[in-house]
Order: C-alpha cells, then sequence, then structure tokens
C-alpha cells in the first residue's frame, strides 16, 4: 500500500499538541462510517438517505491515489428531485472524502464544488493520501431538500 508520506506528516504537524493521529486534522469528522461494498463503476446513481433526491455520478478522473505524485481526482455530480426532475435550484454541495479503516481524512485538502448547468456539479480537488477504501459524503440541498448520502470507493495506485 502506498502512502504520501508528505500529506501525512504535513497533516501530523498541523495537529501538534492535539493527539497522536490525523483524525482531527479534519475541522469536521463526519463520524464513523461503514465502508464494506464499495461501489466499483465508474459512473452510477445513487439516491439520499430518505430519498428526497437522487444523484448520478460520474468519475471523470479517477478514483485513485495515483503513486507517489498523487491525483487531483475529479466527479461530476447530476441532481435530480425524489420524482427525477431537473431541480430548480442546486446549493450547498458539499463532499467529504474519509478513510474509516483509518479513521482520517484528506487533511488540508478538501474537495471543492464548481456549479454547471441546473442541478450539475462538479467535485474538483479530491485527494486520497492513500489507497483502501474511502467514503464519500455528498451533502447537498436539491431545491428545497437538504439531504445527504454516503458511499464507498475502492481507491487504486
Ligand atoms: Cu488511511
Amino acid at each position: 500500500m502506498f502512502v504520501n508520506w508528505k500529506i501525512i506528516l504535513l497533516a501530523a504537524f498541523v495537529c501538534t499538541g492535539c493527539g497522536t493521529d490525523i483524525t482531527t486534522s479534519n475541522k469536521e469528522s463526519p463520524g464513523i462510517g461503514s465502508c464494506t461494498s464499495p461501489i466499483n463503476s465508474l459512473s452510477g446513481s445513487l439516491t439520499s438517505g430518505v430519498k428526497k433526491w437522487g444523484t448520478q455520478f460520474n468519475w471523470d478522473v479517477g478514483p485513485s491515489m495515483g503513486g507517489i505524485d498523487l491525483v487531483e481526482n475529479q466527479m461530476t455530480l447530476i441532481f435530480k428531485t425524489y420524482n427525477g426532475k431537473t431541480p430548480d435550484t442546486l446549493t450547498e454541495v458539499v463532499v467529504t472524502a474519509w478513510m474509516p479503516e483509518h479513521k482520517h481524512g484528506t487533511g488540508n485538502q478538501v474537495p471543492r464544488t464548481e456549479f454547471g448547468q441546473r442541478g450539475e456539479a462538479k467535485i474538483k480537488n479530491i485527494w486520497f493520501s492513500m489507497t483502501g477504501l474511502w467514503e464519500l459524503i455528498i451533502k447537498a440541498t436539491v431545491n428545497d431538500a437538504a439531504d445527504e448520502l454516503r458511499f464507498c470507493v475502492n481507491v487504486g495506485e
């Protein structure tokens, strides 16, 4: 398993004095997730927890760690309302990457959202510091429905 020590050391440095691991380097811990059934396809559809909305996902780059130099992974999300319509508004799209097995996130590098066509968001700046199972937490407000979903990906080299 490859590990990017530069990122880990940076995260550990930020966390000096607050613990022995890099868990607390994430401003917001998404909590202990389960990541046992990764979605290995590069595109597909997902539904938020209480079916308030759905989203198509497509990996434009990745998901991979990319060896020593890392890779900026990118994903396109196309949101639909609970009844499959293109939403009038899409706001508050925040994606977090979390590695449940080791209880760490991506340190100071957080995924960034760029809004596209109606209902569409591109997620950039997704950096995986290790290979293995990562959970992606997608929060969004589709029309007025605020909800989140989590899914698991297997990050390769
Ligand atoms: Cu890890």
